[in-house]
């Protein structure tokens, strides 16, 4: 808990003043939501859920208690002026952190600790993305970041040998998951062949430069209305100039930078793929590429089954943006597949919903319930901003196809 207040205290520490009444992304709330949702989300989940402590502000408790999800074109309509001042969250927050710290000791479900620090961590992510699209002038002076120099590479495709993945997590091991990670089972996989190497920023632009994104039949009836009413002709990470493409990074426009994996929505990942008359990986998929080897057995890491390394890729916090999409070869799965965990998580073509067996947290019935309606895919991995706890073969993410915000990659299957 301490680790991940650091990290959440640092993201905040990042921004200028008046730059937490923003709202980045018209479809998450004001910056300022998050500063009192952490503590609000651990004091309803903790001291008032489980130890019915007199609470130290009612109206934060439900001000700040859940975020929002872009749905049916729903926005939220408020104003800066309607939400509190910072020095009041500020205040609250200490008052709610000290009350957490007397409650850690004594909460007998150990689940609360986890869904508390992953819940925290998890907003981490979720404030670099929406820090990212900020004016740079509303962030405090940056780190300056080394640069990972590509080695040259040819973008291929591996075999993956027919065979078993194991999906979810055992409810008998102990190990914490959230609801949406139980019951464990198997699925066989049919051998297919995947890239072997993320979809990169210079592999995407043949797509742009071939029309991708004027070309009706790339796109479903849903994503071709996005498309065509937001006018996107490029990848929300991209800034087009007159010579050509710029990358947004998280304190600067830097140049265009061919190596890394592109980012986008789920709906321009399946229109390249469409383009190049293949698919997204499912999340079964993804699993046997990653965790799978050639005789049958599975590893818990993509490398292996040592905990997660530095070495191993772009992720708990090493970098702001990304690497090149083989800079990382200690990462390699046992196919010989780079950057399955790190360096931007990845779209598959699996819509989210529940495993056999799914039975919501009685603490948190909505944590994933509330999002199984069909319009949301999962995805897998991590990215640079995803903390190493995160980093479970069972862990599952999801978002809507329609939201480019995300630090989501993708690569093609052919089946
Ligand atoms: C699991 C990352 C999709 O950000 O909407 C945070 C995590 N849920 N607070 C999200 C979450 C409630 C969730 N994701
Ligand atoms: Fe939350």
């Amino acid at each position: 808990m301490r680790t991940a207040r650091m990290r959440s205290d640092e993201i905040f520490g990042l921004l200028l003043p008046e730059a937490l009444y923003e709202r980045p992304i018209a479809e998450r709330h004001r910056l300022i939501f998050y500063l009192g949702h952490l503590e609000t989300f651990e004091w309803n989940l903790i001291c008032g859920g489980v130890f019915d402590m007199k609470s130290l502000n009612p109206e934060f408790d439900r001000l700040f208690a859940f975020g929002i999800d872009p749905t049916n074109g729903n926005l939220p309509t408020d104003e800066a002026a309607d939400w509190p001042r910072e020095s009041e969250i500020r205040n609250y927050n200490r008052r709610v952190r000290s009350a957490v710290d007397s409650c850690i000791d004594q909460t007998a479900d150990e689940r609360l600790l986890h869904v508390a620090i992953e819940h925290r961590l998890m907003h981490v992510e979720t404030l670099a993305y929406l820090l990212h699209g900020l004016p740079y002038s509303m962030k405090k002076a940056s780190v300056a970041e080394e640069e990972v120099v590509a080695r040259p590479f040819i973008p291929r495709q591996a075999m993956v040998s027919e065979g078993t993945a194991t999906l979810g997590l055992e409810r008998s091991s102990g190990d914490f998951g959230w609801d949406n990670e139980f019951d464990s089972h198997q699925v066989h996989v049919p051998a297919f062949a995947i890239d072997v190497y993320k979809v990169t920023n210079g592999q995407f632009l043949e797509f742009v430069r071939a029309g991708g994104y004027e070309e009706r039949s790339f796109w479903t009836e849903s994503s071709w209305e996005w498309i065509t009413a937001s006018e996107m002709r490029y990848p929300k990470f991209w800034k087009p100039v007159a010579d050509g493409w710029r990358c947004r990074t998280m304190f600067a426009d830097v140049e265009f930078k061919p190596f890394w994996p592109v980012y986008v929505s789920h709906a321009e990942a399946e229109a390249y793929c469409k383009w190049k008359g293949r698919t997204m990986p499912t999340e079964a998929q993804y699993h046997r590429a990653a965790f799978g080897i050639p005789d049958g057995f599975e590893r818990l890491f993509p490398w292996g089954n040592m905990p997660p390394q530095n070495q191993h890729g772009n992720f708990d916090f090493q970098r702001w943006d990304p690497a090149p999409v083989n800079a990382y070869p200690a990462g390699d799965s046992a196919f010989g597949i780079a950057d399955l965990f790190g360096n931007g998580w990845e779209w598959t073509s699996t819509v989210f919903a529940p495993f056999r067996g799914f039975q919501p947290f009685p603490f948190y019935p909505g944590y994933s319930a509330d999002f199984f309606d069909g319009n949301h895919y999962v995805i897998k991995g991590g990215s640079p901003r995803t903390s190493a706890l995160l980093l479970r073969r069972s862990f599952r993410s999801w978002f809507q196809p329609r939201y480019p915000h995300i630090y989501a990659s993708f690569r093609s299957v052919q089946s």
